[in-house]
């Protein structure tokens, strides 16, 4: 396919409810989208960045650069045999993996889109539906994330995953624990704890939770393995893991039992397909994780929930608990048995609204 034209925008959308994690709190989303077009075909891709640095070192300001002084170029007027090719043309850039995912995504879009498949099955995805669990940030009270959770329980999701952070942990999962003894939980630290909080990890170990995610620091797989060693409840990382090498080394040392993939922080569907490839070959279970996506992120997301090593229902839920209206066409909906179904038509199987996009777009630039 030959690039055409790219067009990068920011567009800005209030979240329903504002969204907490042991880092801070985000009520409206800054969300940088590539819009790609080659042989007549357009493409579309989501830059996943917080609005601030505090879960990566990506934001959407380093996004928007790293996209129109270096990928940009260097994929403009070019000709690439396919959306795989451009991951290694990339790779001279150290970092910047969520810019990266952005334009390659958009890539895949139009593959499947001329090769006139679904967009999971391009990528290699072999389910029909997934199973979807929710992410359900910190609360005001303890009472209103125990009504969050039945909320989301009667809706049909599979599994809850709350945040946590000292000082709201041992106690708050005390209380989850004895209201919902049987739900398949589990929590997210994002890097909240360091060993030297060790004895109160430990005290988590009564409360059976499917995995704790990302305990301790943002890039460091060491003292995740010395954590591991002390903890019966399994480890899953998530800020760690950058690529297929993180991830090969994170289980040599055993870093960890579990990993969340995000297409983002890998850099793509090709980084996302080699983690999910090894990880397969290790028997490590693997579960697709969110950032808060708009429709377009979460589509890709849905598309590569497909793929086979997928079997811990993941962080990809319903538009509704994100937005009052989606940018895309239908919107994704979960079923009462707690699956999103896979598309089969060609390509992404959710059409942008470009109506939408326009009213929440703040600035936009196009390169030819
Ligand atoms: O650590 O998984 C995380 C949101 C923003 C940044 C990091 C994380 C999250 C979530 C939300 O947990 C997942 C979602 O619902 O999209
Ligand atoms: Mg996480």
């Amino acid at each position: 396919m030959k690039i055409e034209r790219v067009e990068i925008r920011e567009i800005h959308l209030p979240l329903v409810h504002f969204f907490e994690t042991s880092f801070g709190r985000t009520t409206t989303r800054r969300i940088v989208l590539v819009r790609v077009e080659a042989d007549g075909t357009t493409g579309w891709g989501e830059v996943s960045a917080g609005e601030e640095p505090f879960y990566s070192h990506e934001d959407p300001e380093t996004a928007w650069h790293i996209l129109k002084d270096y990928l940009i170029p260097w994929s403009l007027k070019k000709e690439w045999p396919s959306a795989s090719d451009i991951a290694p043309r990339f790779r001279p850039i150290r970092g910047h993996n969520m810019a990266k995912a952005a334009l390659e995504n958009a890539l895949w879009d139009i593959e499947a889109q001329q090769k006139r498949v679904p967009l999971a099955r391009l990528v290699g995805g072999t389910l029909a539906e997934i199973p979807c669990g929710v992410s359900i940030g910190i609360q005001n009270s303890v009472e209103e994330l125990v009504e969050k959770i039945q909320r989301e329980l009667d809706a049909g999701y599979q599994r809850i995953k709350i945040k946590i952070k000292p000082g709201w942990d041992v106690e708050v999962l005390d209380r989850v624990r004895n209201r919902f003894p049987r739900i398949a939980l589990m929590a997210d630290a994002n890097s909240a704890y360091t060993l030297a909080d060790i004895a109160r990890l430990k005290e988590l170990d009564r409360f059976y939770l499917m995995m704790i995610e990302q305990p301790l620091g943002w890039e460091d797989l060491v003292d995740h393995s010395k954590l591991q060693r002390e903890l019966s409840t399994p480890i899953c990382l998530d800020e760690c893991i950058h690529n297929a090498d993180d991830a090969r080394k994170a289980i040599e040392i055993g870093a960890g039992k579990i990993i969340n993939i995000k297409l983002g922080r890998v850099g793509g569907f090709s980084s996302a397909r080699a983690v999910h490839d090894l990880c397969k070959a290790k028997n490590i279970p693997v579960w697709c994780g969110g950032m808060l996506e708009s429709g377009i992120g979460r589509a890709h997301n849905i598309a590569m929930s497909a793929l086979p090593g997928f079997t811990l229902p993941g962080d990809v839920s319903a538009s509704r608990r994100y937005w009052t209206q989606d940018i895309i066409d239908p919107e994704v909906t979960v079923s009462a048995q707690g699956t999103i179904q896979i598309p089969q038509t060609p390509g992404l199987g959710f059409a942008p609204s470009l109506e939408r996009i326009e009213a929440a777009t703040v600035r936009k630039e196009s390169f030819e």
